[in-house]
């Protein structure tokens, strides 16, 4: 894990729109539980335009930008929180290259090989640090404190 210590580390991982569509959720859980992964929570989501800008934030001024929200809005998306010793960098390497295209040839064992189409059609997300994946996990799964609810509101 990042702290060196042996101890388990979470991620966060998604399976995109094109990957729930395409009925690939099986095949890839398999493959999770076969890395060594445990799968810590799971939940089903359709994003709306809000929740899939502020989760993709940083690529808010990206060229692609107005594309990632519209394809990652297109349909339901799978959850997971999934750990392991060293999760974070596990499951990047597990999923392949961002370019799907790329990944059939240089990386075709990689979950992206599998179901990916192109640079966006990746079908598949993983937390790129530590950091990220604590933000991510909370992002999705921590509840939020009835105050914090009533501030966000407020600045809406
Ligand atoms: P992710 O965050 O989804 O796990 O993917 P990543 O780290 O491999 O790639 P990132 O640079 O964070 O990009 C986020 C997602 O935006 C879409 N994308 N489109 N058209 C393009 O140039 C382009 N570049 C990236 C992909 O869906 C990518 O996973
Ligand atoms: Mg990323």
């Amino acid at each position: 894990s990042s702290n060196g210590s042996g101890e388990k580390e979470r991620t966060l991982g998604i399976i995109k729109p094109d990957g729930v569509s395409g009925n690939y959720t099986d095949r890839i859980r398999k493959v999770i539980l076969e890395s060594g992964f445990h799968i810590n929570k799971e939940m089903i989501i359709q994003l709306d335009e809000d929740n899939a800008a502020d989760f993709y934030a940083e690529h808010s001024s990206k060229s692609f930008f107005t594309s990632l929200i519209k394809y990652m809005t297109s349909g339901p998306v799978l959850v997971m929180i999934l750990e392991k010793e060293d999760a974070v960098a596990h499951w990047r390497h597990l999923i392949g290259p961002t370019d799907a295209g790329k990944a059939k040839i240089t990386h075709p064992q990689s979950i992206r090989a599998m179901c990916g189409v192109d640079l966006e059609k990746n079908c598949v997300h993983g937390s790129d640090s530590h950091q990220s994946a604590q933000r991510e996990i909370a992002f999705f799964f921590k509840e939020t404190p009835p105050d914090e609810a009533v501030r966000k509101h407020d600045e809406l």
